[in-house]
């Protein structure tokens, strides 16, 4: 998203739109054939060209799509959890909710909690311990279908987390707190062996370095979004981060830190760390 025109890229062939309505835009069934054949009337550009637009700045690929997050869907994301919570008595909650047949499903920011490709996320100046979480993002239509996938940062203060489960919209909503983008990969299923990787650096040094991939993920990306779209209804879609499979340890962020989020086939969501 380019301001508000889409930049599209269909196998190297690149096309720039006309300035759109994103929530109309991506708001839609069929999504793939839709584009490929709008695309056909914008304005081809070459490779050289795309690149120049997208080193000025890109925006996430959003419009006023809500965004929700799953939980505890990787096995390393329910033993951090319960390590986290012991004190707090909370740790049979997250080994109830990997085995259970419902998901843990959370409301995670709306648009204007959501930074850019490029820009600050934050941490709480009321928090001591905090993570990004490199999570596939799904964007799911009106009718409850999977559209695409994107990167997202689940933003997450575990201290705040850990004290009591009765925290956790404090620990995940907050100003900065999620990231989308760089750009949405248009199609309805992605390999299960995709890698995802999150690489952290201070000051120019690699502090966190860690890969996981999506057949560690115990739950299907269509099973999560139908599990959403349950007694609810989405008219302009929404995006579904669909877990966190890496959970460094002893590790908290600082400001200034370098996040790195790539996932293949998407490309690379990086970010710097602000505080608030
Ligand atoms: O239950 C806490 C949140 C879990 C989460 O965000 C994750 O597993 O990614
Ligand atoms: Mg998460």
């Amino acid at each position: 998203k380019i301001e508000n025109k889409p930049l599209l890229d269909i196998n190297g062939d690149f096309y720039l739109g006309p300035d759109a309505d994103w929530d109309q835009l991506l708001g839609r069934d069929r999504l793939k054939d839709l584009l490929y054949s709008e695309a056909q009337n914008w304005e081809q550009l070459t490779q050289t060209d795309a690149e120049s637009l997208i080193k000025e700045g890109i925006q996430a690929p959003m419009g006023n799509q809500e965004v929700w997050a799953a939980g505890v869907t990787y096995y390393r994301s329910r033993t951090a959890r319960m390590e986290e919570s012991q004190d707090a008595g909370g740790a049979d909650f997250y080994d109830k909710v990997y085995d259970a047949d419902r998901p843990e499903l959370f409301f995670k920011a709306t648009a204007s909690r959501v930074s850019n490709p490029g820009g600050k996320v934050n941490i709480r100046k009321d928090s001591t311990w905090d993570v990004p979480e490199p999570e596939l993002t799904l964007l799911i239509s009106p009718s409850g279908k999977v559209q695409g996938f994107t990167i997202g940062n689940d933003m997450s203060s575990r201290s705040i987390e850990g004290e009591n489960p009765l925290y956790l919209p404090q620990a995940k909503m907050y100003l900065g707190s999620a990231a989308l983008g760089p750009c949405i990969l248009i199609q309805n299923e992605i390999p299960e062996n995709t890698p995802i990787f999150l690489r952290i650096s201070r000051k120019g040094n690699p502090v966190v370095s860690e890969k996981t991939d999506l057949t560690q993920l115990k739950r299907k990306p269509q099973e999560l979004a139908d599990w959403l779209f349950r007694a609810n209804s989405f008219p302009l879609g929404c995006f579904l981060m669909t877990g966190t499979g890496i959970v460094p340890d002893d590790f908290t962020l600082e400001p200034d830190d370098l996040i790195q989020i790539e996932i293949a086939g998407i490309g690379v969501l990086e970010n710097s760390v602000g505080k608030i």
